[in-house]
């Protein structure tokens, strides 16, 4: 390799995805490479990374997913105000499991706010666009406003760090309590486009295209998070989060997943649903 193209390498690493992801729409809208460049060095890019940016960032936004940064294969990753672990990954389907997203504190302080708020657990019904109560899942759960609290503010802060998408493009967080015997079945993230509701649910945000489900505390036995296909089983420990994405809303995406039943003890999760676009 020449010094000239190992350069170029290292200003293309320094391009964050943020850059990459801001180009990216910039183009969607319809701006010029040659105005992009224009403005982010005026915005104090430096230039060969400005170049670089333009260059690696894709063009069309719809290939775009929430990712974390693994290339350097790092142990941790730093989302600003903590280094969360990486524990596990794999590539097909994409899976990441983290560790330390959340403390024990933070643990505890988020069921707090939650407990009260806790009623039955609903599920988008996308046969007509609104929500039913699901004998497939029988958890209590709530939903944070995004920025509702300063800890959930933080947390999405976290999130976005991590998976490197905009916080506007998540669904308020949502917490579940899983007693004992309670379980998610089996199912799919994504709203299934062949169901007449679809249509009306993705106008706002389009399509959910990455999931994380954060553990704030361990059943004593069960509760595990499944992925039937992969076959892979996620045991809840506190503070960690399991991550996964899916690039079409399709079961070839191999992201079939559940909540076993909780055996003993009971289960706390947050999860937070991201989408395509803004989700406002
Ligand atoms: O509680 C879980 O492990 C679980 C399993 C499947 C949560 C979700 N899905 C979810 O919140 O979407
Ligand atoms: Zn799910």
């Amino acid at each position: 390799m020449t010094s000239s193209s190992t350069a170029q390498g290292q200003a293309a690493a320094s391009a964050s995805p943020q850059l990459r992801q801001w180009i990216t729409e910039q183009r969607r809208l319809g701006v010029l490479d040659a105005t992009l460049l224009t403005a982010m060095t005026a915005a104090g890019w430096n230039e060969s990374v400005a170049r670089a940016a333009l260059q690696v960032a894709p063009v069309r936004a719809a290939a775009a997913l929430p990712e974390p940064d693994l290339a350097d294969e790092p142990g941790t990753i730093d989302v600003g105000d903590r280094q969360v672990r990486v524990l596990m990954s794999m590539t097909a389907p994409r899976v990441v499991l983290f560790g330390q997203i959340l403390s024990d504190a933070e643990c505890e302080a988020l069921i707090a706010a939650a407990r009260p708020r806790l009623s039955r657990s609903l599920t988008v019904e996308t046969a007509s666009g609104g929500e039913e109560i699901n004998a497939d899942r029988t958890s209590d759960g709530m939903f944070f406003q995004r920025g509702e609290l300063p800890l959930v503010q933080q947390l999405e802060e976290r999130i976005a760090r991590l998976l490197n998408w905009p916080i506007e493009n998540g669904e308020g967080l949502q917490v579940l309590r899983y007693g004992r015997g309670a379980e998610y079945k089996p199912h799919h993230d994504y709203f299934d486009p062949t169901e007449p509701g679809t249509a009306s649910i993705v106008r706002r945000g389009g399509q959910r295209v990455g999931t994380l489900i954060i553990y704030l505390n361990e059943p004593m036995q069960g509760g595990a998070t499944i992925f039937p296909e992969v076959p892979l089983q996620v045991v809840p420990q506190r503070g960690h989060a399991v991550f996964f994405s899916y690039d079409r809303p399709d079961v070839t995406t191999r992201t079939l997943h559940g909540g076993a039943p909780v055996i003993l003890g009971e289960k706390w999760i947050a999860t937070k649903w991201l989408r395509q676009g803004r989700f406002d």
